[in-house]
């Protein structure tokens, strides 16, 4: 599974369009196709990790990249107010893509507990 493509990978290639917002060696992070929020947009490691359960000691420092990468894009997205980073993982995380991705959902109130 962990070096199988999804359609992250097209994107990350460039093979299908996406809003594309952020981009470096590491990390690309583009709008959510189906947002949940106002502002809903999806940061991906390049490297294709299939989800957080495969992720490896190795991935330490990728992984703090793609938490810093959320950081600054809601910061650039304006979300002043707080914002929610998500990541599904697997068949009961509701994952449905299997390329690592954060959702970074804001513009309105979060509820809690999520569904
Ligand atoms: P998850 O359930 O955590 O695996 O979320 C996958 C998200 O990916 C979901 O919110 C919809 C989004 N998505 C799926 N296909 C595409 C696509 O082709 N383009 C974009 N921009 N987003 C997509």
């Amino acid at each position: 599974m962990a070096n199988q493509d999804t359609i992250f990978g097209k994107i990350i290639r460039r093979e299908i369009p996406a809003n594309i917002v952020y981009e470096d060696d590491l990390a690309l992070a583009f709008k959510d196709v189906n947002p949940q929020a106002p502002v809903h947009i999806l940061v991906i490691p390049k490297k294709p990790i299939a989800k957080l359960a495969d992720a490896e000691s190795e991935d330490a420092a990728l992984l703090g990249h793609l938490l810093l990468t959320a950081k600054r894009v809601a910061a650039e997205a304006g979300l002043t107010n707080g914002y929610r980073v998500v990541i599904n993982t697997d068949a009961d995380g509701g994952q449905t893509v299997f390329h690592l991705h954060l959702h970074i959902l804001g513009g309105r109130p979060m509820a809690w507990p999520p569904g």
